[in-house]
């Protein structure tokens, strides 16, 4: 066994750490505070190769592989974490294509999500679907050569600003969740309307609302065959979770960062507040879970990067990183005390944001439910 980080993967973490301090870091409150999509960004993480480090090269990849896409989201995560949202648009729907896809889907549309010009995002959740996949109500209906999208889907992350994006829909419905299929699909025509939705954090990356209304499709953005996009939902959401978590680490740095810092700097009643052990103990929890949630991370990635199924891996990786972040973020809160609650300082960034992580990609419960399930013997996680 070993710990150590190749020189390569050195190499790419330290330029994904000078990128974030130096580019995303210094304007990532305003980006917050205004909303902003950084499209001049994902533009410049897409030249510098953010998003081919698990694509091959004959698609615009760089083929550095899974860990490196981690140790990339982590330094991003903890310069702005909103901007790591965007990592996962474009990975997505780059990795549902480069498993799923057929020759010509891989080439028309892996290289823009890749270079970061074609915006990405993944349309699965609807008003009545987070958890439970399979209780999506959108149909793709088949009429001659094309299927007919229609439905709703809600809190998708670059629904405002996507250029296209993975779009799941029943061709039928009877089958139950062998009835769902997955489309790949640009936006650029007619039939989809967006509404933006605002949400207590992560600002800098759009959220909201796409309906479909005869969006029409054709066997070229089907992916796999019909009946295979619940199997491409769930192991596509296995590689985003994945990267979630190491976002999860990312935040969760920034905010112990912060509190030691803020430790270092303050005095009260005549010391430095680091000498007060009940701050010591908040410093000490946020070290161990994050420590433990890196570990993690990184185990479930090293296990992707050797082809080897790593489903039980990414769900514990994903608990424990999302409950470390926020663990952090209230930790540093409690810590910094008016600095912390101030909108001056980004501690309260870190804890809006930090709520996500307990949401997004699987829930913490849902992911506890995967872990017990295997545990227990009713469901193998690994599959
Ligand atoms: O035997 P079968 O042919 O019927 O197949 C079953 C099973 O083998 C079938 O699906 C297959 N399957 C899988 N295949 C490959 C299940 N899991 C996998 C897998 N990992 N790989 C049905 O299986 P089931 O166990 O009966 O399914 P279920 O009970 O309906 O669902 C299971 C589960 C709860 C785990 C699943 O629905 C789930 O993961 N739910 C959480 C949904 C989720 O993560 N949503 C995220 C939305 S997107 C998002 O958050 C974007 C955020 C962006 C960002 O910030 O990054």
């Amino acid at each position: 066994m070993d710990f150590e980080l190749s020189e390569e993967l050195v190499a790419v973490r330290d330029l994904a750490r000078e990128f974030a301090e130096k580019e995303i870091a210094p304007t990532a409150a305003k980006d917050d505070r205004e909303r902003n999509f950084r499209k001049d960004l994902l533009l410049k993480m897409g030249e510098l190769g953010f998003f081919g480090t698990v694509i091959p090269e004959e698609y615009g990849g760089n083929g550095l592989g899974f860990l490196a896409l981690a140790l990339i989201t982590e330094e991003v995560a903890r310069a702005h974490s909103a901007l790591r949202v965007a990592i996962n648009m474009q990975i997505g729907p780059a990795l549902a294509l480069l498993k799923f896809g057929d020759e010509e889907q891989k080439k028309k549309w892996i290289p823009p999500l890749v270079r970061g010009e074609s915006v990405g995002c993944f349309a699965i959740t609807e008003p009545d679907a987070g958890s439970d996949v399979a209780a999506i109500r959108t149909t793709a209906m088949r009429k001659g050569d094309n299927y007919l999208i229609n439905g709703t889907k809600l809190w998708i992350s670059n629904a405002p600003v996507a250029d296209g994006g993975l779009v799941y829909a029943y061709t039928d419905k009877s089958q139950k969740h062998r009835g769902l299929s997955a489309f790949y699909a640009n936006f650029d025509r007619l039939g989809i309307t967006r509404r933006a939705l605002e949400t207590l954090g992560a600002h800098a990356s759009p959220i909201g609302e796409l309906t479909f209304e005869n969006f029409a499709l054709s066997a070229e953005n089907l992916l796999g065959k019909e009946g295979d996009g619940f199997k491409v939902c769930m192991w596509q959401l296995n590689q985003t979770r994945l990267n979630c978590a190491a976002g999860a680490v990312g935040l969760a740095r920034a905010a112990r960062e912060a509190a030691v810092n803020y430790c270092n700097q303050r005095e009260q009643f005549g010391q430095k507040i680091g000498q007060y052990q009940m701050n010591q103990d908040l410093i000490a929890q946020m070290i161990v879970h994050e420590e433990a949630a890196r570990l993690l991370v990184h185990r479930a990635a090293w296990l992707a990067d050797q082809n080897r199924l790593n489903n039980l891996e990414v769900s514990i990786a994903k608990y424990t990183a999302a409950e470390a972040a926020a663990y952090a973020a209230d930790a540093a809160l409690r810590i910094l005390g008016a600095y912390g609650y101030s909108t001056e300082f980004p501690v309260e960034r870190y804890y809006r944001d930090a709520k996500s992580y307990q949401i997004v990609e699987g829930s913490s419960n849902i992911q506890k439910i995967i872990i017990a399930q295997d545990a227990l013997g009713y469901r193998k996680a690994n599959r």
